[in-house]
This record gives structure tokens, C-alpha cells and sequence, in this order.
């Protein structure tokens, strides 16, 4: 992928593209940079960029030396065709988030406008600019430090740029969750230890810790994040049961809930005729677990979560019950994931193909996805999305 950056101040990134991580990227060709020198377009034998600003307070760039660099830019490239991505640093963009760093990273050439003094005339943004954005409730002198934090961003999801393979993966804000904390030698210093499961050697212990960090700082930091956060990925098992008088749709559940990472689809139905009609149309492979009632599918979970984990006595799922309608006491389902990822036990989701509720005592009950219009199918999609979706 490429990058263009027009500014008025082209030598501000040059040991920025020459030095570390991004210089070595750059030296290896995994990504080009270049930087154009607005100044070169300007008016007249001092190069004038820009201008007062119409009804007073300082100077704005104008709009023909940028529209001209730009031009530049397309005609030696011979791009007059697919047009590049252009982004505009400005306090008045949208936030920069990881997201916004995934859609420039699928862009084959990011151009990067970088405006100074009082901003950039707005007819020129207006005709040209794709994104404007702002990397925090600042304010800057100019949008060159941005872009670089742009690049930076966007660079180190190239393949090649970050060492590591999977060292993107585990990145903060990659499964919408902060990053726990690191520690390295020695072991102890100024009074102060390293958490014992570091030391363990453990795998799974050194895994379960690092998620419990990211997970308890997230909710106190930036509780904002839980929207995004991958609940399969820090919660642990996640169960889905749906109470459902046929079979006829349990291919299509299953697919979803394992594209979505659910560790178990329970069906609970309490005919064992039909139970063991649709054990034979299922097979022995097909993952899906057929179960008499709900009341015996949480008991079921609890005594997974025993086996597998390593808590004592019963490891009790906690119940969340998702009804079409709406129940008292109801919660939305942005706090029900947010008491999941602070419990950290397995989770069993309860849904049942029609609108009947099982009303168990003790089970959380979400506000009704989309008002409960959806369809069955789209419940289930909608539900597993919030909760286990990525990004
Ligand atoms: Cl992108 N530009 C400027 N000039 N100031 C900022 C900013 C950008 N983001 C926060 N403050």
C-alpha cells in the first residue's frame, strides 16, 4: 500500500520514515511513503499556501495549492481513474479508533492532507476529503504529528511491519479489550513482585491471568470498550440453549453458533420421541447436545465447567434468558455483558422458537433484541453478534 502526505512541512517525517519500526518497513519496501511539499504549489515568487480567513482570525490554507498537489499527485501516478483515499487531520474528525485503522488499511493509497493554522478551506474538503479525523480531544498546531500517528497505525497491520506474527492479534483494542500488564526482570524490584502466575510456567495459568487484567482494567478504564469486546474469548465457555418443539432448523443454528465461537448448542426438548428422532437425523458428529429440559442443560454446563476448569464444586453457568418480549426487571444487553466478563464463569444463553417464557427464577433476562421483532433466526444472529462478535 501506498501513503501521500501533502504538507507544508515535508522534513517533519523524515527521520519519522527513515527510524525504527516504520523505517525498516519502508527500507523493506512493504509499503511506500511519500511526502509532498505543498509549499511547491503555491502563489507567486513567496509560494503563498495560504490566506486570511474570511470574517477575520488568521490564516486558512487555500484551496488551489492543495487541489493542485493533489492533481500532482494523481497525474504522475496515472490514478485519474480509481481515486485515492483521502484523509484530513483536524480536531473537528471523527475519533480515530482501530476500526477507522482497518478501513484505511484496506485502502491500496492513502492520501493525508495536513492542514495547519487555523484549518483548511472548507470548499476543499468538502470536494475532496473521504475521512476527517482527530486523534484526541486536543488541539494540535498541525495534522503532521497525526499523520504519522495515522501511518503508524495503519502500518503495523501490514504484514511484515510488526515482528511477531500474532502480536497484532494480542494488541489492546484488537478483541476490544485494553491490554494487561507486562512485567520482565528481575523479579523483584523496589519492593515490588511479579503476579505469580507469570512465574508458573504455566501456559494456561500465564492465558487465564492475562484475560482476567485485560478484562478488570477495561471495565474500570474504559468501561465504553465492553460494546466491542469478543465475550467468548474473555468469559469462557459459552453455552447457547434453545427450547424448540421441531428440528428443522438445527443446521442453521449450529452453523451460526459455531461461526460465532459458542462452545456448546443444547436443545431442549422434552418429547423424548422426538429426542431421539432428531439424534438419528443429527448423527454423532454434528456437536449439537439434546437435552430434556433447560434445568437439565444448566446442570449440564455446571458440571463441564468442573471438569474443564479448575474451580471447585460446581462452576454454575450464569443463565440469561432472551425473550421477545419485555419482562420486569429486565436488563439491557450491554450490562448483562458487562456482569458476564466481571463473574467470569460460563454463560448459557436460553431462547426458545416461540414466545413463551420458561420464567426461570433465577436467570437474567434481556430487554428484547429490536424490540422482538426478529425472526427466530435473526435473534439468534443478533444475539451472538453483541456477545461474541469481533469488531
Ligand atoms: Cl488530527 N489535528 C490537529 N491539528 N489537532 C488535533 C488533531 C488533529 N487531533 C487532535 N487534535
Amino acid at each position: 500500500m501506498r501513503f501521500t502526505i501533502i504538507t507544508a512541512f515535508p522534513d517533519f517525517f523524515r527521520d519519522f520514515l527513515s527510524t525504527s519500526i516504520v523505517g525498516r518497513a519502508v527500507k523493506a519496501g512493504l509499503f511506500q511513503v511519500e511526502a509532498i511539499d505543498l509549499r511547491s504549489f503555491g502563489k507567486g515568487a513567496y509560494r503563498q499556501i495560504d490566506d486570511y480567513a474570511f470574517g477575520g482570525g488568521g490564516m486558512v490554507l487555500a484551496p488551489k495549492p492543495l487541489k493542485d498537489a493533489l492533481n500532482a499527485v494523481s497525474a504522475r501516478t496515472g490514478e485519474q481513474r480509481q481515486k485515492p483515499f483521502l484523509i484530513c487531520p483536524t480536531p473537528q474528525g471523527a475519533l480515530l479508533t482501530q476500526e477507522t485503522v482497518e478501513t484505511l488499511y484496506r485502502q491500496p493509497h492513502v492520501v493525508i492532507v495536513c492542514g495547519h493554522y487555523e484549518g483548511i478551506d472548507e470548499r476543499f474538503i468538502e470536494g475532496e476529503v473521504d475521512l476527517e479525523v482527530s486523534i484526541g480531544d486536543c488541539v494540535l498546531t498541525g495534522g503532521e504529528i497525526p499523520a504519522m500517528v495515522v501511518i503508524d497505525a495503519v502500518s503495523r497491520l501490514i504484514p511484515g511491519v510488526v515482528g511477531k506474527s500474532g502480536a497484532v492479534k494480542e494488541d489492546s483494542f484488537y478483541r476490544g479489550m485494553l491490554d494487561h500488564p507486562h512485567y520482565t526482570r528481575p523479579s523483584s524490584w523496589e519492593g515490588r513482585g511479579v503476579p505469580e502466575a507469570l512465574l508458573s510456567g504455566d501456559a494456561g495459568d500465564i492465558d487465564a491471568w492475562r484475560r482476567k487484567e485485560a478484562v478488570a482494567r477495561t471495565v474500570t478504564r474504559r468501561p465504553d470498550l465492553l460494546a466491542k469486546s469478543d465475550l467468548g474469548y474473555y468469559a469462557g465457555e459459552v453455552y447457547v440453549v434453545i427450547e424448540c418443539g421441531s428440528a428443522r432448523h438445527v443446521g442453521e443454528w449450529a452453523k451460526l453458533c459455531e461461526s460465532y465461537g459458542v462452545s456448546r448448542l443444547l436443545l431442549a426438548m422434552n418429547s423424548p420421541e422426538k429426542r431421539e428422532i432428531l439424534r438419528q437425523d443429527l448423527g454423532e458428529s454434528s456437536g449439537v447436545k439434546l437435552m430434556p429440559s433447560l434445568e437439565y442443560a444448566v446442570d449440564w454446563a455446571a458440571k463441564k465447567g468442573k471438569k474443564g476448569g479448575r474451580g471447585k464444586g460446581k462452576n454454575l453457568p450464569l443463565l440469561v434468558e432472551v425473550p421477545n418480549s419485555e419482562r420486569e426487571g429486565a436488563r439491557h444487553w450491554l450490562d448483562v455483558k458487562r456482569l458476564v466478563l466481571e463473574k467470569g464463569g460460563p454463560v448459557l444463553f436460553y431462547l426458545f422458537e416461540d414466545d413463551r417464557s420458561a420464567e426461570k427464577s433465577d436467570a437474567i433476562r434481556l430487554v428484547p433484541l429490536q424490540e422482538g421483532k426478529l425472526p427466530f433466526y435473526g435473534k439468534l444472529a443478533a444475539l451472538l453478534d453483541r456477545f461474541l462478535g469481533s469488531r
